[in-house]
């Protein structure tokens, strides 16, 4: 009986590191210094027009979302957020860590894809109803992570259900907990 649950529990695993895996494919260094640097300057570019369309008044909240187009988790993140008000542009890209740098995502925190609103970033399976808790509030973070690929997450819905812990953090890398789901 034990041994079945341990050995559940290690495909849960399994299926989670290949969840992010598949989610965020590893490309060489000579192809993200070469490509990704055209990306990353056009997307710093039009964060500001993101920033200024996003508004607390009932408005569709514009948020842009760098993601890979191979993730299926990402792409089910984004109709979750269009079905809670949000006005999402995304940026598919194959090699996402120029963004998690430039946005002071450490790798502890990373998680599938990386979106910015209104100045705050958001790595991973945040809840929609936690970003605008977010911006209505206005702390002074550099913004919420779920790291990993919790299941039972916005976007990662499926027949298990996880506990996970939405955290704020800022440039320095501290961080809290802001919510548990
Ligand atoms: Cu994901």
């Amino acid at each position: 009986m034990i041994e079945m649950k341990k050995h559940q529990r290690s495909a849960l695993i399994i299926a989670a590191v290949f969840g992010i895996v598949g989610c965020s494919k590893a490309s060489t260094p000579d192809q993200s210094a070469s490509t990704a640097a055209v990306p990353a300057a056009a997307a710093a570019a039009s964060d500001a027009n993101a920033a200024t369309l996003a508004s607390n008044t009932g408005e569709p909240i514009a948020i842009k979302v760098y993601k890979d187009s191979q993730c299926g988790c990402c792409k089910e993140w984004v109709k979750n957020l269009e079905a809670n008000g949000f006005k999402v542009e995304t940026m598919d890209m194959p090699d996402l860590s120029m963004i998690k740098e430039k946005y002071g995502v450490k790798p502890e925190l990373q998680a599938c894809h990386t979106a910015i609103v209104n100045g705050y970033v958001v790595e991973g399976h945040v809840p929609p109803d936690l970003i605008k808790k977010m911006l209505k509030e206005k702390p002074a973070i550099a913004g919420l992570a779920v790291p990993g690929m919790p299941q039972g997450s916005p976007g990662m819905e499926g027949a298990t259900k996880e506990r996970y812990n939405v955290l704020t953090f800022d440039r320095a890398g501290h961080t809290t907990v802001y919510a548990q789901r």
